[in-house]
């Protein structure tokens, strides 16, 4: 593994460096960010069975080698990114709990898997019409949390699961998925926050409601940032915003945050995403936001891939504040400043994403 920063040891949470980030456009396991709650659980890939029960006619318990053998293999190019990516610069407007995770909280990768949604098949799934039914993933990690001992679990709607990008994966980018990544199987939901992507996959509900584990229930809820309600007798209590697909976003992956550069032709690179509709451009700018020129764009390849982008700007003597920001393809665009979007638990920072440089 290259040097990832490292947020803290045990549970592993570590981020890719900015300028690593930007050196493949599939990044490899070892230079991937991991995210976990708890310890990364020691599983032995013969033994494990994954169990499909609920609200399914024929419950099933497939071996690893029952699933590669009973299953079409697919293959999604797709990032997974933390709905905590740049938080750190939510922390830098006010404080909010979690590690404080640079722009490097996420990654592109290519998934080796089946469809969750052949395996659904089989076990036939049975839902009325009409029904809104939630596809639990039940991991076998162990994560304590406010004083509770409890196994990881979380849970996407039915619908989502049945979209062909949604895999039960063994490999990423290549090789069979290490322990940090969720030996032997995980799922990948593209578009949603990395969350829903359960590793260590021991167990799949098909459910009347979402999961109760904390981490659906309680955690990865978007939060408004107003403590009080503007009205009291407000008869309406809205319920925190479960965070699943993910805003549209960009980072500048280079130059690095203060660095020192000579005057002249300077090269900018960094990521963009968008997933719930495609992106359609990115622009930069040399005066924090004042005027703008348009990136060079390296398509994405697949809807749930990100995306890379690379400007040249004739950068003149003194102190300049770089600045990114992506379109969708709705015209919609980031939010200038932190303060639009800071939330108590950091999540889904996409503004504007500044680096100021000097050139000397
Ligand atoms: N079982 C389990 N699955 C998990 C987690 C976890 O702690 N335990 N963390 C989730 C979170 S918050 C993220 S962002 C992604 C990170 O995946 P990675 O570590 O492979 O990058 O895994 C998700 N799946
Ligand atoms: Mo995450």
């Amino acid at each position: 593994m290259t040097a990832l920063i490292v947020h803290s040891a045990d549970p592993l949470n570590a981020e890719t460096p900015l300028a690593r980030l930007r050196e493949r456009f599939i990044i490899g396991q070892g230079d991937f960010y991991v995210r976990s709650h708890g310890s990364i659980p020691a599983i032995g890939g013969v033994q494990h069975r994954l169990s499909v029960q609920g609200r399914v006619a024929r419950p099933l318990e497939l071996s690893m080698a029952e699933l590669r053998s009973r299953f079409a293999q697919r293959r999604v190019t797709a990032a997974m990114q933390c709905a905590g990516n740049r938080r750190a610069d939510l922390q830098a407007v006010r404080p909010v709990s979690g590690d404080p995770w640079a722009p490097g909280a996420i990654g592109n990768a290519e998934w080796t898997g089946v469809a969750l949604a052949d395996v659904l098949r089989a076990a036939e799934v049975e839902v009325g019409a009409g029904e809104e039914l939630h596809v639990g993933f039940g991991a076998l990690d162990s994560v304590t949390e406010n004083g509770r001992t409890f196994r990881y679990g979380v849970s996407i709607p039915l619908a989502k699961a049945l979209s062909s990008e949604v895999l039960l994966a063994w490999a990423m980018s290549g090789s069979p998925l290490t322990p940090q990544h969720g030996f032997p199987l995980r799922a990948v939901v593209p578009g949603y926050a990395g969350v829903r992507s359960a590793k260590w996959l021991g167990s799949i509900e098909i459910r009347d409601a979402p999961s109760e584990c904390p981490i659906q229930a309680d955690d990865y809820k978007l939060h408004p940032a107003a403590e009080t309600d503007a009205d009291p007798s407000h008869a309406l209590t809205i319920p925190a915003l479960t965070i699943n697909d993910m805003p549209l976003n960009s980072a500048i992956c280079e130059p690095a945050p203060h660095a020192s550069l000579p005057p002249g032709p300077t090269r900018l690179r960094g990521y963009a995403i968008s997933t719930t509709l495609p992106l359609s451009r990115v622009e930069i700018s040399a005066d924090a936001g004042r005027s703008w020129i348009q990136a060079a764009l390296e398509q994405a390849r697949s809807p749930w891939s990100w995306s890379f982008w690379e400007a040249i700007i004739p950068l003149g003597k003194g102190r300049h504040d770089l600045v990114v920001r992506a379109w969708d393809g709705a015209g919609q665009t980031q939010p200038a400043s932190q303060d639009e979007v800071w939330n108590d638990r950091g999540y889904l920072c996409n503004a504007w994403h500044r680096v100021s440089v000097t050139v000397a």
